[in-house]
């Protein structure tokens, strides 16, 4: 079997029920994760890590709400509320990881320059800088990832574009990831544009076959 290791896609308190940007029903996946957990060797997690100044917080555009679509420096960017400031609980990972928090190797963390956003573990929305994600699991001598977490429609989906890009076997666990849904059928969608891509959707059960 080729070197895998499993990525925790932004389980972080703000995007669980309660928190600032809450995903529906992401504490299904809670469950599903802590088992994947153990199954792998590597694992590793990406943390939305904002300041408070962050250019895709609506708050930070007088005159504009959460949804509203505007540009930034050139990128079309959602507004989204003001969610996962560095160092309040928002940001923390789910204490439902607390357990496995031994098992995990490294956390990246993405979206601290307050001009672009980054949905992707690896890069910026604009493709700029690098978390050091991608290098760092070269350097481990993996070849294949599975991608679980939040949110399907933003920050798996281009985490697991760019891990494709990057040259790695991608495998996104359905029933361990949940979306924002900002417009009905972007999940499917999500899924659709992955696996066009070449990345393989399966679910928990598909996986462990
Ligand atoms: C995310 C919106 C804004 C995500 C992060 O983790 O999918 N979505 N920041
Ligand atoms: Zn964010």
């Amino acid at each position: 079997m080729e070197k895998q290791a499993l990525i925790l896609v932004d389980i972080q308190s703000d995007f669980l029920p309660g928190g600032a940007l809450a995903v529906p029903q992401a504490d299904a996946i809670l469950p599903i994760v802590g088992q994947l957990v153990e199954q792998y060797k590597t694992v590793v997690a990406t943390q939305d890590w904002h300041p408070s100044n962050h250019e895709s917080f609506a708050a930070n555009h007088p005159g504009h709400k959460p949804g509203d679509m505007i540009e930034l420096y050139g990128l079309k960017q959602v507004l989204w509320p003001v969610h996962c400031v560095q160092n309040t609980p928002g940001a923390q990972l789910s204490e439902a990881l607390s357990m496995h928090e031994v098992r995990i190797s490294k956390v990246f963390r993405k979206g601290t320059d307050p001009k672009v956003d980054s949905y992707s573990g690896f890069f910026d929305n604009g493709r700029r800088n690098s978390t050091g994600m991608g290098e760092w699991l070269k350097t481990q001598g993996i070849k294949a990832v599975s991608i679980v977490g939040l949110a399907t429609d933003y920050c798996v989906k281009f985490t697991a574009l760019d891990a494709v890009q990057l040259g790695f076997q991608t495998t996104v666990v359905s029933d361990a990831c949940r979306a924002v849904n900002l417009r009905q059928g972007d999940a499917e969608r999500a899924f659709n544009d992955m696996r066009l891509a070449g990345v393989q959707v399966l679910t928990s059960q598909e996986l462990a076959l």
